[in-house]
């Protein structure tokens, strides 16, 4: 058994207040997590101040992505340990987190060095009454020590995508990740201090949200922004944490995505898009599929074959290769989602595909396992087409004209993803211009380039990042005007 520590200053901390980690598989456990308190969020901020006042923020930019794109290579060096805990931590297929998790958590650190070094500022020449001029041009320097508070459902990509910008940009980071998932972020403690990264410049404090270490460190005055991932709940509170001392935000927070299915789409793309996108990670992707609006003519037809895809699907431990969908990530999240498929059938809903548990194999019988839901015969107003529910489960709608089904996948509070299934580009164009969402994509779903713009609307966040919209929020751009 582990004992999954803090990292802070360069050393990693134990405490005397622990919590268990088990995972999902079979609610075997796995370690005890060493849980940080005040002091220890305290030394954390200290140590992230001390950096910046010191090494780091010394460096030049060049010192600092040569070190970060170290920091990438590391970590592929040691992919099986970093894949072996994090499915551990989730119980995801090691099929899906060797292609999407682990290689993204290398990423997140050479793309972002590389927008620093490219990313222009501005130049302006002014005329004054002197005739002399004037000339303006823009700097960025680090916002100054960085809140990162973290999810549960892709450790280590969604906490890099926010680790690798802030420190090209130069600043230093207390991150808080998921108490479901502390593993990766520990682990790339030692990949920190293997690569030289200064000590103080990367730190990880474990623990809850109230009252722990996330209020600790989202309430600390010493933190200068707060980037976050989670549920829109939480982004409330946090947001409301960082008006103390007037700090910045970047929220990324929960959705009740979309797809739009014409009958004139290519419907192999349609239903194996729309087969990721509502269970991949067993649903639990923020961007993923809740809703799926499909044109009358060929609503049967996509029901029955969507259907036949869930089945398809195979439970299983993260090992076996064959395995394409893994446990939720908690028995906790599970009574919420197995909520939501007992709501969905008082409700009214046809279950074509799914509804409960699946019998799994004895030693699995402990584990967080659901099964892949599909149903129809709800309406716009039913909680489970409302609701966030992040499981596998989708409802599926038949819709009559264009403009009735814009209206009713823009009727919710969310606004963050949508996919459109057409061949016609018109439409594809039209459509995508009119849906209230941070991220359209058309014959796809999660296709990424990590230099645009990342984000939601509505309630589903405030920001963007991605590219030099990380920049953004990471830097301060500061204005210097040169009097001639
Ligand atoms: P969560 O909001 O419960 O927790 C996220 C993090 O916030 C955890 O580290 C938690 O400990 C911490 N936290 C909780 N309360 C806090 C508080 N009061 N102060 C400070 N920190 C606090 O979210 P989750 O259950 O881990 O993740 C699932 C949710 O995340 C879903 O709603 C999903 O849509 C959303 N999500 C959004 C995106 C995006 O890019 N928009 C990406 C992934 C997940
Ligand atoms: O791909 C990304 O950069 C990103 N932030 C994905 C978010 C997925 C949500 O679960």
């Amino acid at each position: 058994m582990k004992d999954i520590l803090n990292f802070i200053n360069g050393e990693f901390v134990a405490t005397s207040k622990q919590f268990e980690k088990r995972t999902p598989v079979d609610d075997s456990l796995i370690g005890m997590v060493h849980e940080a308190g005040q002091d220890e969020v305290n030394a954390a901020v200290a140590a992230a101040r001390a950096a910046l006042e010191g090494p780091w923020g010394k460096m030049t930019v060049q010192e600092r992505t040569e070190i970060l794109n170290k920091v990438a290579d590391e970590i592929t060096r040691r992919f099986d340990e970093f894949l072996e805990a994090e499915c551990a931590d989730t119980g995801k297929p090691k099929s899906l987190a060797s292609h999407i998790d682990i290689p993204r958590g290398a990423a997140n650190f050479k793309i972002f060095a590389d927008v620093i070094k490219n990313a222009p500022t501005e130049f302006f020449e002014m005329a004054t009454p002197d005739g002399k001029g004037a000339i303006n041009y823009a700097v960025r320097r680090p916002v100054g020590v960085v809140g990162v508070v973290c999810p549960w459902n892709l450790p280590l990509l969604l906490m890099t995508w926010k680790v690798g910008p802030a420190l090209a940009c130069g600043n230093t980071v207390v991150v808080k990740p998921s108490e479901e998932t502390p593993q990766t972020a520990t682990l790339l403690g030692e990949v920190m201090n293997a690569c030289g990264v200064p000590k103080g410049v990367y730190n990880v404090v474990h623990g809850f949200g109230p009252q722990s270490a996330g209020e600790f460190l989202t309430t600390h005055q010493g933190v200068n922004a707060i980037t976050f991932t989670g549920e829109t709940r939480t982004g409330a509170a946090i947001m409301k944490a960082a008006a103390e001392g007037a700090r910045p935000v970047s929220l990324e927070m929960g959705g009740k995505n979309p797809a739009i299915v014409f009958a004139d789409c290519d419907i192999d793309v349609a239903i194996e898009a729309t087969l990721r996108s509502c269970f991949a990670n067993c649903g639990q992707v923020c961007l993923g599929t809740e809703r799926v609006y499909v044109e009358r003519s060929i609503f049967d037809a996509f029901v029955a074959r969507l259907k036949e895809g869930a089945e398809k699907l195979k439970l299983g431990v993260p090992s076996d290769s064959n395995t394409n969908m893994g446990p939720l990530v908690s028995q906790e999240h599970r009574n919420k989602v197995l909520s939501y498929y007992k709501k969905a059938v008082e409700e009214g809903a046809t279950v074509v595909t799914g509804g409960g548990i699946p019998e799994m194999s004895a030693e699995l019988a402990q584990g967080a396992w659901v099964q892949p839901t599909i149903w129809t015969g709800l309406d716009d107003n039913a909680t489970v087409v409302r609701e966030e529910i992040f499981g596998p489960c989708t409802t599926v709608m038949p819709f009559d004209s264009e403009e009735e089904v814009v209206r009713r996948a823009n009727n919710t509070h969310y606004g963050l993803a949508a996919s459109v299934y057409t061949q016609n580009i018109n439409r594809a164009h039209r459509v995508a211009a009119q849906l209230e969402v941070g991220l359209v994509w058309v014959n796809s779903w999660f296709l990424r380039d990590l230099r645009t713009p990342f984000g939601g609307s509505k309630q589903s966040g405030i920001g963007r990042e991605g590219g030099v919209h990380s920049l953004e929020f990471y830097t301060e751009l500061k204005n210097v005007c040169i009097k001639l």
